[in-house]
């Protein structure tokens, strides 16, 4: 039976919206508004179903971090956050588990994917699949801008500023990047997801195929040509003319259904390794709506269809 491993990076200060409050903490909570708290629910799982699940609480902000914030030191307080993150999610790898990881603003994903590099490709030598649900492509690799918009740019080692370096066999590869619902991209990463050939099945290619059949498309593909599949799932992939829970809500998105029924395809498939989701603000939740949908969709990792 799978084990998975709740992590808690309750890290918002990178993005256009920051926050102090624990974001992780209010998706644990049971409130009166959505009736739904992810701990209580991790509890029905475990005790009446049988599941295995661990929440191991969160990696917090030290005062190191804290004070290379408050200096404007945003990329070395995202290495040292990354780095804490990273012996966390690799841990759970050590044990046989899934680690979930919970943000947080999408820069965690530099912490959660160093390690998951480091432990398969690295020490292993597997091909891992990345595949990232997400209104953005994350790959800014310019200065400007926030840097919950650049991790994968941080992650391919394309971010040629302040000492940023990723260790060459880390590094993720443009190859094995696979876009979902993308609609809101900067000129720079337009050009280089073209330069790079990116996988990019966006709003336009779903809208095409139709979102069954993509997935179908994308699950061939990951089966076919890899030995792990990571998930990177940003909650701004959702529409955002109904989940505006996140500091870049984006109109025109993936519906509840969709995203259930992507998370429940890799999550079920035996490559399926761990996942992130990032960038849901509770207290932007207004009707605990969003709420409600990222404990199903936790709970779809899980392996629990509704
Ligand atoms: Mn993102």
């Amino acid at each position: 039976m799978k084990g998975f491993d709740i992590i808690g990076a309750p890290f918002n200060q990178l993005g256009c919206v920051t926050t102090d409050q624990n974001t992780v903490d209010g998706l644990r909570e049971l409130d009166d508004k959505s009736w739904v708290g992810l701990t209580d629910w991790i509890q029905v799982r475990t005790q009446r179903w049988g599941a295995d699940i661990v929440d191991l609480g969160d990696v917090i902000l030290t005062t190191d971090i804290k004070n290379a914030l408050d200096s404007d030191h945003k990329d070395k307080a995202l290495m040292d956050y990354a780095n804490t993150l990273k012996s966390k999610v690799l841990e759970s790898y050590h044990h046989g588990r899934i680690p979930i990881t919970i943000g947080g603003d999408h820069s965690i994903a530099v912490g959660t994917l160093q390690a998951t590099m480091a432990f398969y490709q690295q020490q292993q030598g597997k091909k891992v699949a990345i595949v990232w649900v997400d209104a953005h492509a994350d790959i800014n690799n310019s200065l400007d801008s926030n840097l919950h918009g650049k991790p994968l740019a941080l992650l391919m080692n394309l971010y040629p500023y302040n000492e940023w370096n990723m260790p060459a066999d880390i590094t993720i590869n443009a190859d094995d990047i696979y876009y979902i619902g993308v609609r809101d991209l900067m000129r720079n990463e337009y050009d280089l997801i073209n330069e790079l050939n990116i996988t990019n099945y966006d709003m336009a290619f779903i809208e095409k195929y139709g979102f069954n059949a993509v997935v179908q498309m994308l699950m061939e593909k990951l089966e076919r040509d890899y030995d792990h599949i990571y998930l990177s799932f940003d909650y701004d992939a959702l529409d955002g003319s109904i989940f505006r829970a996140c500091a870049t809500p984006n109109v025109g998105g993936l519906t509840a259904r969709e995203a259930l029924h992507l998370v429940d395809s890799i999550s079920s498939s035996d490559k399926f390794v761990g996942a992130d989701f990032v960038e849901y603000m509770p207290e932007l939740d207004d009707s605990g709506v969003s709420k409600e949908l990222m404990v199903k969709l936790i709970d779809a990792v899980w392996g629990f269809r509704s």
